[in-house]
């Protein structure tokens, strides 16, 4: 057996766990490299690692049943719209008081979108070409103004796109946010294992991991010190969102005012699903009562495809990964900072190297959703939105969720909101794009606002 001073805790442990083969390249390496192997390794949880594999080897998880859940709908009635009303005004005295932050999770690389980088810096806007960043940037700046209040902004990066993402905020002056309203934290990793149970190593001293999934931004919240930092400052709720929806409303009043009215632990917007098959979950309630989310994968094609007696789909409702948090409920379920969100299981190919560089093998990652906490609660609600509003998620370079998709939405929203103001668009233009500076709403809009007769306008 191998030794390093002060170490051999360690070593033993891994040996103790079957894992010795990760200092099959010990002799190469030097006293910096084995202290970062054994960093590495003494940072495993390998009780957690030996329930993950055994979790990976079962064919299928049990599960319980479910059926779909109650939500709150769209308004189609003057009771609807008065309780919409009432939700909006409380949420706005919310806002107001300086309660609500905004948190977005931005672990993910562009590397989909044939971009290399945070898929944060990727440049969504259809004429501005701004990026995801700065257009959430810019809907949090002109809230805060909107509002008088300051909204921090909280950024959950991963360990392969932090420092770019902290480099990029500052080249940029956080594109107009006050430093002290930024806070921007790394994820966790979890070592992978192939297929029989061993830990791979990604070079000769150090240990192949993954991101612990957006799952992991709720115990991110917490190690960071974040969690704390909003308690201190009055924040009582977190607005979740993820970083590839360009027409997300992040610090939206209606949402804000239910989930304050109802009492929510936490609350989530849904909205119709377009096709049987599209890929976001579907809010279920379980047997148990608890109200949460069946991600995709998981939900079998003939509960899928299964319609109710007018037709529509059974499992309606989807989730577009848009939450709001209770901090006090988020403190609950962190305390100790050790959460209790299950992991779930990818078997994905993987780089392992194997002394003539990096092959391509079978192995199992190991992931949290953040969804999972929602049965964790005691009370969530969802709340219906509209996907022409709400939802634009950029997943692919073209087709269905992509690119080109979301632009074509930024521009149709910008369209129905100068419909509804009015303002006429001459029909030379082709895409329009609002900033978020100028308006967040249609409301906001002013009343001088005129649409110049050209192909690409971009109203700021
Ligand atoms: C997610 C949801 C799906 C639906 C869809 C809407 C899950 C498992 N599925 O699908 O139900 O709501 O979104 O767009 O949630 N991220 C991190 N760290 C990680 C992993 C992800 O920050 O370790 C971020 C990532 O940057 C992105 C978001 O989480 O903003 C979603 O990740 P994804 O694109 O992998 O999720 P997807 O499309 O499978």
């Amino acid at each position: 057996m191998i030794s390093f001073p002060g170490r051999n805790d360690v070593i033993q442990r891994v040996y103790d766990h079957g894992q010795g083969h990760i200092f099959a390249f010990w002799d190469t390496l030097s006293d910096d490299e084995r202290g970062r192997l054994l960093d590495d390794a003494g940072a495993i949880d390998f009780a957690l690692l030996d329930r993950l594999y055994r979790q990976a080897r079962q064919s299928a998880p049990p599960t319980m049943g479910f059926e779909p859940a109650p939500y709150i709908p769209l308004p189609i009635d003057e009771e609807g719209r008065r309780s919409f009303m009432e939700a909006r005004e409380a949420g706005i005295a919310v806002i107001r008081k300086g309660a609500v932050a905004a948190f977005v999770v931005a672990g993910g690389q562009g590397s989909r979108l044939g971009f290399d980088g945070p898929k944060g810096l990727f440049r969504a806007g259809p004429v501005s070409g701004k990026s995801l960043f700065q257009i959430h940037a810019e809907k949090i700046l002109k809230s805060s103004e909107k509002y008088g209040v300051r909204i921090p902004w909280l950024i959950m990066t991963s360990h392969a796109n932090h420092e770019d993402t902290v480099r990029y905020l500052s080249e940029n002056s956080r594109f107009g946010l006050d430093t002290s309203d930024v806070y921007v934290f790394p994820q966790g990793m979890i070592p992978s294992l192939d297929t029989e149970g061993k830990l791979i190593l990604e070079t000769p001293s150090s240990l192949f991991k993954n991101p612990d999934g957006h799952g992991g931004s709720l115990g991110a919240l917490a190690d960071s010190g974040v969690l704390r930092a909003m308690r201190e400052r009055g924040i009582e709720i977190i607005s979740y969102f993820q970083v590839d929806n360009p027409l997300v409303s992040i610090i939206d009043p209606v949402f804000i005012g239910f989930h304050s009215l109802r009492g929510a632990d936490i609350s989530s917007k849904g909205l119709m699903k377009a096709y049987p098959g599209e890929k976001i979950g579907v809010f279920a309630r379980f047997d148990n009562g608890a109200i949460g989310v069946v991600e995709y994968s998981d939900l079998p094609e003939d509960l899928q495809n299964q319609r109710d007696a007018r037709g529509a789909l059974r499992f309606c409702m989807g989730s577009i990964a848009i939450h709001l948090f209770g901090v006090g409920f988020l403190e609950s379920i962190t305390g100790g900072s050790a959460l209790s969100l299950p992991f779930h299981v990818a078997r994905k190919k993987i780089g392992a190297y194997t002394g003539n560089g990096t092959t391509e093998i079978d192995g199992y990652k190991f992931e949290k959703f953040v969804f999972d906490a929602l049965p964790l609660t005691e009370k969530n609600i969802v709340l219906e939105t509209r996907r022409e509003e709400e939802f634009a998620p950029i997943k692919n370079p073209s087709g269905v969720d992509s690119v080109e998709s979301a632009r074509g939405l930024m521009d149709a929203l910008a369209r129905s909101w100068l419909r509804e103001r009015g303002i006429a668009v001459p029909a030379s233009v082709r895409t329009i794009e609002i900033s978020p500076l100028l308006a967040l709403e249609p409301g906001d809009l002013p009343a001088s606002t005129s649409v110049p007769d050209k192909e690409l306008v971009y109203l700021e």
